[in-house]
């Protein structure tokens, strides 16, 4: 193993659960009540592909312009509500494996379905930490679609089959296997379908874990 790309929202900061809030009052608008098991399908999806999965599960259709201002709202709404991130609300067990990283000499990436991601990683202050970030603004396929991995891994110069994925949703998983890289789940007592392997949070992944790998 030669690096690893980490998952944003859900691995490096418990934002999926303002993702759920800002959705759950968009969607309330439309008299329609999302639920924490359609939400976990909505993770990892882009903000667009987001909106349109709601609309059919509300089985209602909007024309563009309204697209435009539900998109337009949600954001603001998210924007709120990450507002007062600081450096406190890193997940715990990132700042173990990024220093681990640098220890063994593995460059680190991003690989994100957000646009918010460099103001997120701003306010946490591990900005720097990234050699390389590939988020929402980078790509133009969503996960479970590889190119935010693949993008990734292309910039490190690093053979996708040597990398490792920290991901919280099922949309990453899938595009991490579809990339051919190595997925690792992260869900709190659960599981995540499809994932190579599985932790209920990245603070239980023991360092031999990745010795082995590497
Ligand atoms: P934004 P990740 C994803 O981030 C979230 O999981 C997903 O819920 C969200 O819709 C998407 O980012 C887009 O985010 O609205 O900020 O552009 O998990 O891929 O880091
Ligand atoms: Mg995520």
């Amino acid at each position: 193993m030669r690096a690893f790309i980490f998952d944003l929202d859900g691995i490096i900061v418990d934002t999926a659960k303002y993702h759920f809030k800002s959705w759950r009052i968009i969607s309330k608008n439309f008299g329609f009540e999302l639920l924490e098991t359609q939400n976990e399908l909505l993770k990892g999806l882009s903000r667009e592909e987001s909106l349109e999965r709601i609309l059919s599960w509300a089985e209602i259709s909007i024309d563009e312009f309204e697209r435009k201002k539900c998109l337009e709202k949600k954001n603001e709404l998210y924007k709120g509500f990450i507002n007062n991130l600081s450096q406190m609300d890193i997940l715990p067990g990132v700042i173990k494996l990024i220093n681990f990283a640098a220890l063994k000499g593995i460059p680190i990436a991003l690989g994100s379905a957000s646009k918010n991601a460099h103001q997120i990683l701003k306010k946490l202050g591990i900005e720097n930490k990234f050699k390389v970030i590939i988020d929402g603004n980078s790509t133009s396929k969503s996960k479970p679609h590889p190119e935010v991995f693949l993008k990734g891994a292309q910039i490190l110069g690093i053979n996708p089959e040597q990398v490792i994925v920290f991901e919280d949703s099922i949309a990453g998983v899938n595009a991490a296997n579809k990339a051919k890289m190595v997925s690792v789940g992260i869900c709190k007592g659960g599981k995540i379908e499809n994932a190579r392997f599985n932790f209920n949070s990245l603070d239980d992944i023991p360092l031999e874990f990745f010795e082995n790998l590497i």
